[in-house]
């Protein structure tokens, strides 16, 4: 289980990144070809946008952010998107393209960003090694090693 200790409010995530074309931007550009759509760009790009909220104003909130760094996401090997709800709790097969645990925030902060979680519990079922990042801080890498 990975959870985040620091004091201040600053997100991390813990990606699998196990198929290189699955990488994900921190943030990217969406085209918005009508009031109900949104267009990733460049296309075929692995990226969602985070759509919800809360409504302000009596109007609904829209996040156009990349949803697959901000939300628990899984990529099959098929290339299916499952988004997970908060706080995960996720058994690697070891075959998935990319595994992230969405932004995780210090408990206390509850979360800040929509899609966060405040833990990240990952079961591993087969032998091997998993490399992973944090995309925020690319910079800060860790993996685990399973016998
Ligand atoms: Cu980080």
């Amino acid at each position: 289980m990975w959870y985040n200790p620091t004091l201040v409010g600053e997100p991390h995530t813990v990606s699998f990144v196990l198929d290189n074309k699955s990488n994900t931007n921190f943030a990217i550009p969406f085209a918005v070809p009508s009031s109900t759509k949104f267009m990733v760009l460049p296309p075929g790009s692995n990226v969602q946008p985070t759509v919800g909220g809360p409504p302000m104003n009596g109007m609904n909130t829209i996040i156009g952010i990349n949803g697959r760094v901000y939300n628990p996401v899984s990529i099959d090997s098929s290339g299916n998107v499952k988004v997970m709800s908060q706080n995960a709790n996720y058994t690697m097969a070891g075959s998935e393209k990319y595994v992230n645990s969405g932004l995780l925030l210090p408990k206390d902060k509850g979360q800040m960003y929509p899609g966060s979680s405040n833990t990240f519990t990952v079961t591993f079922q087969k032998a091997g090694t998993y490399n992973y990042l944090c995309i925020v801080h690319p910079w800060m890498v860790g993996k685990v090693i399973v016998k």
